[in-house]
């Protein structure tokens, strides 16, 4: 495996040399994000990135996110468009050397939360979903923003893709995705890229907009539309992990075979009656067997990229939620330990 570190590009209080002195860093996991949701990257802030990351001494191999504009996920006729300047970004980061992308097929919002300071009784705080909470929250009125999200939507627009969603169901989105797919595809096994879909967090329905990749059915289903290894998955624990019904161990192990785990984001989370709590990385600190998907990783013979995910906030950091150094890197150390010793038991 290659650890790597999300890195949120110049405007991250973070720097990269304090990511470089993490022990086995690997590469920074990174994007643009001076140009709105379905424009074409340009080549000088790709290079700009890079040289960044390598005159810090760290890679640049992985990016999260190139995200996919609505209009695809709609199935608007304007996606033809968009498709056509995601795929002159999927060339354009493989000539920059990058190896993976992340995306996701989220309608309108990416990974939510409904607390993001939750206080724990050692003094830390983190994220939360809880489900009473997520029904007293209106979307429309925007008041939770989190990082990831596209914040450039009014509330006009937000009124609007709820009504245009409205007339697109589970089976209607899973279309549009593997209309996407394959004209992405191709364009990434020329460009040497491993397109890694982002499972949906939480993995069910919010705010009534469709969500389809939940669980093994689906992931196997996306998998098959477009049968290449290219088209992979970012096993992400604590996204998949949400839902009961999911067998980690199983999903890594199987997926790993298969081949297809390009990325892995590997966190812990405590599943409560009402929802979920992110906790440290570690296996005690949760509810998922973080051990036997590393293990059911290296069994299967996963050689991708791995990094800390979500982290608490420590130690009076400030910064975004969820990505503070402290505890991601502490997320990383732990990670490191797990890996180095299920490799060491396997000779
Ligand atoms: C959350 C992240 C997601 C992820 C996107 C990928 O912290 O894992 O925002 O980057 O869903 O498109």
């Amino acid at each position: 495996m290659k650890m790597t570190f999300r890195w949120y590009g110049e405007q991250d209080r973070i720097p990269l040399e304090y990511i470089r002195q993490i022990p086995n860093m690997y590469s920074v996991v990174t994007a643009v994000y001076d140009v709105p949701v379905g424009e074409v990257w340009s080549e000088e802030s790709i290079s700009r990135l890079k040289a960044l990351a390598e005159g810090a001494g760290l890679k640049m191999e992985v990016i999260e996110s190139v995200p996919v504009h609505e209009d695809i996920k709609l199935g608007l006729p304007t996606r033809e468009k968009y498709v056509e300047a995601y795929c002159e970004n999927i060339r354009r980061l493989g000539r920059a050397g990058v190896k993976c992308i992340c995306y996701n097929f989220m309608p309108v919002f990416d990974w939510t939360r409904t607390q993001l300071d939750k206080r724990a009784a050692d003094g830390s705080t983190s994220l939360v979903y809880y489900g009473n909470q997520l029904s007293a929250m209106d979307p429309i009125k925007g008041e939770l923003s989190l990082p990831g999200w596209d914040s450039s939507y009014k509330k006009e627009d937000m009124r609007r893709l709820f009504e245009l969603y409205a007339d697109v169901d589970d089976e209607k989105l899973f279309e549009n995705l593997v209309w996407f797919l394959k004209k992405i595809i191709p364009v990434a096994e020329e460009a040497g890229v491993n397109m890694a879909i982002h499972p949906d967090d939480p993995p069910w329905r919010i705010f009534g907009l469709p969500r389809i990749i939940t669980c093994e059915k689906n992931i196997d289903r996306m998998l098959s539309a477009v049968d290449s290894k290219a088209n992979g998955i970012t096993l992400c624990t604590g996204s998949l992990g949400a839902d009961r019904g999911n067998d980690l161990v199983h999903m890594a192990a199987k997926y790993a075979k298969m081949g297809r785990v390009h990325f892995a984001h590997i966190r812990n989370i405590k599943l409560v009656e009402d929802g979920f709590e992110e906790t440290a990385h570690d296996m005690g600190a949760g509810s998922l067997d973080i051990i036997g998907i590393v293990r059911a990783l290296e069994e299967n013979g996963f050689d991708g990229y791995v990094r800390p995910d979500h982290g608490r906030m420590i130690w009076d950091e400030k910064g975004k939620p969820g990505y503070g150094l402290y505890d991601r890197a502490l997320g990383a150390a732990y990670l490191n330990g797990v890996f180095e010793t299920v490799q060491a038991l396997k000779k």
